[in-house]
């Protein structure tokens, strides 16, 4: 009998969840199956996104904010994309990053991702394991990932509150962020709260709010909250900013809304893998490819008129044929 992996999943085990998701940095396609079969049961998990720069406390307060979830009775997975250096508490990075007490507590699942070598795109791989995670049982998910903006971890188009996070020290952090950084984030974190020129961070921070506020209402304003991630301080008001912007979303309907989108997104990504996966599949495995590429160094052919062949042929080939090239 073939071992059923969606009922284990769905029973909670972390160890059927760990295959499935290796399975799906692979991008093997034995995952799509139980994918299919786990996704009715998702969507349930509520998804924080922790980003800033390196070094800035994200593992830290990811650590100490699953600590704060968990008292809650709430079940938390936890997504590192691409960390850089390990989490606290004396922790190994290796595959998996663990923390030395999280990594005891059964209900907690924290799971490490290297940002090299997914043919898919990061977001799509983060989005299937976010999916494994909801599937497995966990109600609260964070991702943690470095910088914002990056195509390839659309930390905002996965998360429902993203949080940045800034540190004092780091020269006029404000001016130096580029623009639309701020637009990002629905919390901002200052963290470091016990290093110098945090006040003045935060009031900067504050201060540009409101001027933007002021430019540009909207139905959301930021809140900004000063934290100590390595002595825990901060990290309960944190919790209860994240908890704020939740309801928010869940009242003006955007919550909906933002998930529409990302599901939308999500199924073009998801098309446009696999359709691009199969396309360069077959061009490679013939040689095709190497010719043409050959031809247009020659000036034989040029690429946009190969694009617009290939392009077509694709489409006007029935299935059966493609298989078979
Ligand atoms: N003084 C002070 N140090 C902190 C605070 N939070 C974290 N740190 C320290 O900052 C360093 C980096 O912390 P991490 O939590 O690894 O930061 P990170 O943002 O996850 O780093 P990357 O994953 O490498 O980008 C560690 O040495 C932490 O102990 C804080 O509130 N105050
Ligand atoms: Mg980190």
């Amino acid at each position: 009998m073939q071992f059923d992996y969606a009922t284990q999943i769905l029973e909670g085990s972390q160890r059927a969840a760990a295959r499935l998701i290796s399975w799906l940095e692979d991008e093997d396609e034995r995952a799509y199956e139980w994918m299919a079969k786990l996704y009715p049961h998702t969507g349930n998990a509520y998804i924080i996104g922790i980003t800033g720069s390196p070094g800035a406390g994200k593992s830290t307060l990811t650590d100490k904010l699953a600590r704060q979830i968990r008292k809650d009775g709430l079940k938390v997975g936890i997504i590192a994309v691409d960390p850089s250096s390990p989490f606290t508490g004396g922790a190994l990075l290796g595959d998996r990053v663990r923390m030395s007490e999280l990594s005891t507590d059964p209900e907690i699942y924290i799971r490490s991702m290297a940002t090299r070598g997914f043919l898919g795109g990061m977001s799509k791989a983060t989005g299937d394991v976010v999916r494994v995670l909801d599937a497995l049982g966990k109600d609260v998910i964070i991702i943690e990932t470095v910088g914002v903006g990056q195509d390839e971890v659309d930390i905002i188009g996965i998360a429902d509150t993203t949080c940045l996070v800034l540190v004092p020290g780091l020269g006029d952090a404000i001016q130096s962020m580029k623009a639309g950084i701020m637009e990002i984030a629905d919390v901002f974190v200052i963290n470091k709260a016990d290093k110098l020129g945090a006040d003045q961070l935060s009031a900067e921070v504050c201060g540009r709010l409101s001027m933007d506020a002021h430019i540009k209402p909207s139905d959301w304003t930021p809140l900004v909250r000063s934290t100590v991630g390595v002595e825990d301080i901060g990290v309960l008001e944190l919790w209860e900013a994240i908890r704020l912007h939740r309801e928010f979303l869940e009242q003006s309907g955007s919550f909906h809304e933002k998930r529409r989108q990302r599901t939308y997104q999500e199924t073009l990504r998801m098309i446009h893998t696999e359709l691009f996966k199969a396309v360069r599949e077959a061009l490679q495995s013939n040689g095709r490819l190497d010719r043409a590429v050959e031809d247009i160094l020659e000036g034989k052919r040029d690429p946009y008129s190969l694009m617009q062949k290939v392009v077509s042929e694709w489409l006007s080939i029935p299935q059966a044929q493609k298989e078979a090239s």
